[in-house]
This record gives structure tokens, sequence and C-alpha cells, in this order.
């Protein structure tokens, strides 16, 4: 077996909170219960729900687990310069129009207090400079956490093995995805996570550090159904059972909502392919941070200048869904699930 990639999750981790989308979740369960990763950091960011919200979430998820080993940083609610209110009205209102849906809360039991956050850019300077070379950020949502840290730290850009991003798009998806096309949608979300904090991922394109996007059409073809949430709940324990709960009602909500069947694996499909490449396939594009900032677009394309990043445009669906299902059916190595013990720490 290859030896495991040490990975900081970068989540904006709002399973289980209303009508949100549950796929950080899913990923930070995807980091802990595959041989491919070693954890060796979670940090929170905003998008899907504020950062504090989103690490509220993930330490107790990872108590759940039994994973109390694992450091977790707060990242930052705001972006380092944008005002972000009305995409946090628009979240909230969607929240409260598909609370009838959602039908009730999903359960999660209270931090005990047996993991203290520190600031997210100080987890990150750390853990980079613990494992020279060796670390792959997985961005699950925007750039703020990473972006602070290079402007606290620069020296550490050299440090990171990889970014692989969960952002940008190179060809409209909407059509395909549900059968229509909706052109102010298309615009929003070939920006997604990376529009959030613009001057945090201009930061973090211009860094130097190798960037891969796992972009919105590629992600977009992978999904999570009802019978795979069954064959979730179906693993004994509290930390699947929270997991088969939130997944359940977002997979019903998504599919009554767009009529499609599952929902798309956006930040699993990210994180799978820093062990498994070959799910996807790739192109090298230019990041032209200049035209992102200015509203342009496209600012990924293919150029000879550079900064370059490679740019996923296709994903062999049957490998990654069988690979999503093996981890999201495995208990978790370390817990309580898989030893029996009462603390789950070793
Ligand atoms: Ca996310």
């Amino acid at each position: 077996m290859m030896k495991p990639t040490p990975i900081i999750l970068d989540i904006d981790n709002a399973c289980g909170m209303t009508a949100r989308d549950v796929d950080d979740g899913l990923a930070l369960a995807m980091a802990l219960a595959s041989d491919d990763f070693d954890l060796v950091g979670v940090t929170t960011c905003s998008g899907n729900c504020y950062a504090h919200e989103a690490t509220d979430i993930t330490v107790r998820m990872l108590e759940l687990a039994g994973r109390t080993d694992i450091p977790v940083g707060a990242g930052r609610d705001f972006p380092i310069l944008q005002n972000v209110s009305a995409h946090f009205e628009l979240l909230a209102e969607s929240s409260i129009k598909a609370a009838e849906l959602w039908n009730g809360s999903v359960e999660l039991p209270a931090a005990t207090g047996a993991i203290e956050p520190m600031p997210a850019h100080q987890l990150i300077i750390e853990t980079v400079r613990k494992y020279p070379g060796e670390v792959v950020i997985v961005k699950e949502g925007s750039m703020t956490n990473l972006a602070v840290a290079l402007m606290v730290d620069p020296e550490i850009a050299p440090l990171v093995k990889g970014v692989v991003h969960m952002g940008g798009s190179i060809e409209p998806w909407w059509e395909s995805y549900i059968g229509r096309t909706d052109p102010e949608l298309w615009r929003h979300v070939i920006k997604l996570n990376t529009i959030y904090d613009p001057e945090a991922t201009a930061i973090v394109m211009n860094s130097g550090i190798p960037m891969t996007y796992a972009t919105v059409n590629v992600c977009a073809r992978v999904r999570l159904r009802d019978a795979d949430v069954e064959r979730m709940a179906a693993v004994e324990g509290p930390f699947h059972r929270f997991l088969s709960d939130a997944a359940r009602r977002w997979v019903n909500l998504v599919d009554y909502k767009d009529g499609s069947e599952g929902a798309a694996m956006w930040d699993l499909l990210t994180l799978a392919i820093v062990a498994h490449p070959e799910f996807c396939d790739y192109v090298t594009m230019r990041q032209d941070a200049d035209k992102f900032l200015s509203n342009g677009h496209p600012w990924l394309y293919p150029s000879a200048d550079g900064p370059h990043a490679r740019v996923t445009v296709g994903v062999d669906v049957a490998a990654f869904e069988k690979y999503l299902m093996e981890c999201m059916t495995r208990p978790i190595p370390g817990s309580n699930q898989a030893t029996g013990s009462s603390d789950g720490k070793h």
C-alpha cells in the first residue's frame, strides 16, 4: 500500500444544519475512514455556513468519531475584504424555505471540550513546517485560511506540496445537471467556493503552490443516492447514524428541489483525487488572478503564460463512486467503532 498522504482538510462543514450541503462532513468521514490519508489537521472556513459553525460541527463530529487526537483550526467568519452579508441572508432564507422538507433536526451530541481549536492559519503554518514538502491542503470552501497563513508566514509557500480546491469550472454544467440552463446561476457557480473571498483566492493563485481545481462541472457528475445512504446507515455506531441521518435529508431535499437522483459529492471527489488522481482527467491551464478579480471569464484557460494549474475535465464516475461507498461504509479506524474501546484514543 502507498504511504498515506498527509492532508489538512479545510472545510465549510455545515453537515446536519437545516437544508445545508452535507458533503464537507462526508469528506471528513472519508478522510478519517480511508487508509489513503493521514489527517494531520482540520481547518474550518466559511461558505456553506459561518466558519464558527463549521468549527462547532467539526469538533462534535471528531468527538463522535472518537478522534479527539486530530488538531482543529478555527477559521475566520469573514473574508479579508469583502462584505458577504447578502450571501448569509440567502443561506438563511433557503434554510427557512426548506425547513419543512428537512423534517426536524439532526442529532449531534454537544462538544465536551476534548478538542481545543487554535486559529486556522496557525495550524496550517505549524503543520506545513512540521512536514515540509509533504502536506496537501484540501480546500473544500473559501481560501481565507491559507491566504492568511501565507501573509503571516510567506516562507511556507514552497513547503506546501499542493492545494486541491473544489471550485472553478471550464464548461457550463447546469444544463446537463438538471436539464435547464440558468445563465445567472452559471455566472455564479463558475466561481463557487473560489469567489467567497476573492482576494484570498488571488493570494493563493499567485503563491507558487501547485494547484489543482476539482471543477464544478466535473464534481457535479458524481452522486450519493438514497440506496447509498441506507448502506451508510447500516454501519453500527453513532457516527454513521449521524452521517446517514444528515445525508438522507440532504439527498431527499436535492432530489425534490432539482428533480435529480442523488446529490453531487463535490468535496468528496476533490479529496479522493489527492490519493487517486486516476479518477479524473486533467488539462493544464493558466489561473489568471487579475482576470478573476476583475470578474472576467474565463479565468482558467489554456496559455503558455503562468501561473498554471491542473484542472479536471473528466471523471471515471463508476471508479469514484465505488471508492466513495467503500469509505462511507467503513468503520472509522482508531475510533470506538473499530476498537471497541470507549475513549477511542490510541
Ligand atoms: Ca465545501
